[in-house]
C-alpha cells in the first residue's frame, strides 16, 4: 500500500498570480505530494499560446519557491501528460475546470480532477495591464502583406493599423477594402511621423536599405525580410545604427522562430548523432509558374532564397571558414547556386537555392553516428527524424504550427519590445550577419566574375 497520495496538475504560469495560486493549493489539498509541470516555451508556442511573456527558467523559479510545491518538471510535449502519470506513479491529475473534458483520457491511468478556476483573473488580463498594445505600420504593399496581417491578428499585444506604399491608388484601395488597416500613406516621412512604434518592411530588397534606415532614424523598431542589406557597408551601417538608438533589427525569416525549427536545434544539442560533420539545406521555388514579375526573379536566387539555408547551416555549424559558389546564371541574374561553405572541424555546409531548377526542398543534418532528416519544405518545420545505423534506435519528433507560421515571427518581435530587449536568441544580430553575408559575399563574387568576363572580351 502507498502512503503518499501523489497529485500532478500543469501550466504556465506566466506571470503567476492568484489563480493560479489557489488552483496549486486546491491540488495539493487533494494529497500529500504535489508535482507542477511547467509547460517548455517551445511547447506552448506549438499550443498556440505565443504571447508569454516570462521564460521557462523564470516560470520554474517562480514555482520552486512555493513551499507548497515538492517538485518541479518542465513539460515539452503533447504526450508527456499520460508518460508523467506512469513515470511519477500518480494517483491524482487536477487542471482548472476551464479544460472540463480535455484530459478524460488520462483517467485509465489516474483519478482526473477539474477544480474550480478563480474568476476575474488571468495572465492575459495582467499582460494587457502591464503593457501596451504595441502599434505597427507596414512597409510595402506586395503579395503577401495581406498573409502578414492575418497572421498578426493572432498575436494579442500587437495592432497593425498603417500601411506606406508608392502607389498611391493601389493603397487607397487596399485600405478601403480592409477591415483592419484604415490609414495609408504614400509619403514615407510622414507614415513615420505617425504613433506607430514599430514597422514592417517587405520591399524590393534593393529598397531595404534606405527604408529600414530612415526607420531607425525616426526611433522605429523594424522587422525587415532577408537580406536587410545588399552589401557590408550598409549592413554594418544600419546594425549599429539600431544599436545606438536602443531599437530591434530583426530579420524576417520565419523559419527562425517556428516551434518545431527550435525544438530541432535543443534536440542536436543532446549530441545523439555524435559530432556533426555536415548540413545539407534546398530552397527552390519556381516564381514566374507563380506568376511573380520577371522584376522579382531578377533580383537572383541567392538574394531571394539563401537566407533560409544559411540559417540552418549557420545555427547548427557556427561561423564559417570559407565559401564557394557555383552559380547558373539566365540572362543577368543567378536562377540556381550551390553554395558550400566550410567550418570548424572541417564541417561542411551545402545550400542549394534555385528559382529555376525545381528540386526536393529538404534537410539532412549527418553526424558521426546519425542523422537528422527534416522532409520538405523543411523551412517550415514540422516533423524531423533522428535515424541510426540501427534503425530501431530511431525516432521522430512532430511539432504543428498554426496559420502560415509568420505568427511566430511576429510574437517574438512584439515579446522583445514589450520586453525591452534588444536581441532575440532565436536569431541573434551575429546570426543575421552571417546569413547576409552569404548574400553579400556572392554579390561581391558576381562583381568580380563579370569584371574578368568584361576583360576577357576587350
Ligand atoms: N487557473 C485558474 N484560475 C485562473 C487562471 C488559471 O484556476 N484565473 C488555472 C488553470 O485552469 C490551470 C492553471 O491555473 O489549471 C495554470 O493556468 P495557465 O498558466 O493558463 O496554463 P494552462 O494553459 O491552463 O495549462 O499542459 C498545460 C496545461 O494543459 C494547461
Amino acid at each position: 500500500m502507498k502512503n503518499k497520495k501523489t497529485v500532478i496538475t500543469y501550466g504556465t504560469y506566466d506571470m503567476l498570480h492568484e489563480g493560479h495560486m489557489n488552483l496549486l493549493k486546491r491540488a495539493k489539498a487533494l494529497g500529500d505530494y504535489l508535482i507542477v509541470g511547467v509547460t517548455d516555451e517551445n511547447y506552448d508556442r506549438s499550443r498556440g499560446k505565443l504571447n508569454v511573456i516570462q521564460s521557462t527558467k523564470k516560470r520554474v523559479k517562480a514555482i520552486e519557491k512555493l513551499d507548497f510545491v515538492d517538485k518541479v518538471i518542465v513539460e515539452k510535449h503533447k504526450k508527456q501528460k499520460a508518460q508523467d502519470m506512469v513515470k511519477y506513479d500518480v494517483d491524482i491529475f487536477a487542471i482548472g475546470d476551464d479544460w472540463i473534458g480535455t484530459f478524460d483520457y488520462l483517467k485509465k491511468y489516474v483519478e482526473v480532477k477539474y477544480l474550480p478556476r478563480t474568476e476575474g483573473i488571468s495572465s492575459t488580463q495582467l499582460r494587457r495591464e502591464n503593457f501596451d498594445l504595441i502599434k505597427m505600420g507596414i512597409v510595402g504593399l506586395g503579395r503577401d502583406t495581406q498573409f502578414f496581417i492575418d497572421e498578426a491578428q493572432f498575436v494579442s499585444n500587437i495592432k497593425i493599423n498603417r500601411i506606406y506604399g508608392d502607389d498611391f491608388l493601389a493603397i487607397k484601395k487596399f485600405t478601403k477594402e480592409s477591415s483592419i488597416i484604415k490609414f495609408g500613406h504614400d509619403n514615407y516621412d510622414e507614415f513615420l511621423d505617425t504613433p506607430i512604434q514599430a514597422v514592417y518592411i517587405d520591399t524590393s530588397l534593393k529598397r531595404h536599405y534606405i527604408l529600414i534606415k530612415k526607420a531607425l532614424q525616426a526611433g522605429k523598431h523594424v522587422l525587415c525580410e532577408n537580406p536587410i542589406a545588399l552589401n557590408k557597408k550598409e549592413l554594418k551601417e544600419l546594425l549599429s545604427l539600431a544599436k545606438s538608438k536602443k531599437l530591434i533589427l530583426l530579420t524576417a525569416l520565419k523559419t527562425a522562430f517556428l516551434p518545431a525549427f527550435n525544438q530541432l536545434l535543443k534536440e542536436l544539442k543532446k549530441g545523439d548523432i555524435g559530432e556533426i560533420k555536415e548540413v545539407r539545406a534546398t530552397r527552390t521555388s519556381l516564381y514566374r509558374e507563380k506568376n511573380y514579375p520577371d522584376s522579382f526573379m531578377e533580383q537572383g536566387a541567392t538574394n531571394i532564397l539563401s537566407g533560409y539555408p544559411s540559417l540552418l547551416i549557420h545555427k547548427v555549424l557556427g561561423k564559417r571558414k570559407s565559401i564557394k559558389f557555383f552559380d547558373q546564371i539566365e540572362k543577368n541574374y543567378d536562377i540556381s547556386n550551390l553554395i558550400i561553405t566550410t567550418h570548424k572541424d572541417d564541417a561542411i555546409g551545402i545550400a542549394r537555392v534555385a528559382t529555376g531548377i525545381k528540386s526536393e526542398g529538404d534537410a539532412v543534418i549527418s553526424g558521426t553516428k546519425g542523422y537528422v532528416y527534416i522532409p520538405a519544405p523543411w523551412w517550415l518545420t514540422r516533423e524531423f527524424y533522428f535515424r541510426f545505423e540501427d534503425t530501431h534506435k530511431s525516432y521522430k519528433f512532430n511539432y504543428e504550427f498554426e496559420g502560415c507560421g509568420l505568427r511566430y515571427m511576429i510574437a517574438e518581435f512584439a515579446s522583445l519590445i514589450q520586453r525591452d530587449k534588444r536581441k532575440s536568441k532565436m536569431l541573434t544580430p551575429s546570426d543575421m550577419v552571417s546569413i547576409s553575408r552569404v548574400v553579400l559575399d556572392y554579390n561581391e563574387f558576381k562583381e568580380k566574375s563579370s569584371k574578368k568576363t568584361k576583360k576577357k572580351e576587350r
